[in-house]
């Protein structure tokens, strides 16, 4: 049985993970491709309570290493219990975020250290990390209009336009100092364009995975 691969879906709010992730397991799925799509925070039972204390606003504010251990917790539950079960049983694992959305968004965002982050990246997940990252890329503005017409806002959601741009910003560094795992695709075009791009990254990734 060969091994899976770990794919995630990273970006900026409304940018289209989720319709991507979607149109992803379908893709796969007709290559004949074992898929299990996921989130972060999330994925398990466990991991989605906390996912919940992560994104509820509160009257009381919530300490930025509170917000990182939290984090770091769902992921571990999610990586162990769920991911790394997956990806050893031959399945394709795609989820939609992981740790580089926390670089992005407790470190670019809230502004924590990147070290301190790879620390605890270290101590989580030892030397897995996933084996290509779709960073889906929009103007802050292109995707807030896309998402903000669902209702209540979410702890994050409530960030305001400065914020995102820094999360951005913190992905465009991520992607630029290890391009051989990111793949960077323009989401601010028609979702067909968008889609036509990540469905042609992944048959060349399951055509390559089949010739080794
Ligand atoms: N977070 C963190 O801080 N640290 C971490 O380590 C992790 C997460 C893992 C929850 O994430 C929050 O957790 C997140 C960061 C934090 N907060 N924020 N912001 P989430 O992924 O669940 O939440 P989200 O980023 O807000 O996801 P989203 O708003 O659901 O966006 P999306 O999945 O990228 O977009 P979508 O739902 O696929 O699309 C939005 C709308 O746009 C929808 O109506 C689509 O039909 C439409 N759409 C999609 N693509 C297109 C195109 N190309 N054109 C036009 N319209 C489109």
């Amino acid at each position: 049985m060969s091994r899976g691969r770990f794919i995630t879906f990273e970006g900026t709010e409304g940018v289209g993970k989720s319709t991507q992730l979607a149109q992803a397991e379908r893709t796969l799925t007709d290559l004949g491709v074992d898929v299990l799509v996921t989130r972060e925070p999330g994925g398990t039972p466990l991991a989605e309570d906390i996912r919940a204390l992560l994104l509820t606003p509160r009257d009381e504010a919530m300490n930025d290493l509170t917000e990182l251990l939290l984090v770091f917790a769902a992921r571990a539950q999610h990586l162990y219990g769920r991911i790394l079960p997956a990806i050893e049983s031959g399945r394709w694992v795609l989820c939609d975020r992981f740790t580089d959305a926390t670089f992005a968004y407790q470190g670019g965002g809230r502004g924590l250290s990147a070290d301190r982050i790879a620390q605890l990246e270290q101590l989580v997940q030892g030397d897995v990390r996933p084996d290509h990252v779709v960073l889906l890329d929009a103007p802050v503005d292109v995707g807030m209009a896309r998402a903000r017409h669902r209702g209540a806002l979410d702890r994050f959601e409530q960030e305001r336009a400065e914020f995102f741009q820094r999360v951005r910003e913190a992905y465009h560094a991520r992607a630029a100092a290890a391009p051989e795992r990111y793949h960077r695709v323009d989401a601010s075009r028609t979702l067909a364009d968008v889609t036509r791009d990540v469905t042609s990254l992944l048959t060349s990734l399951v055509a390559e995975s089949r010739s080794t």
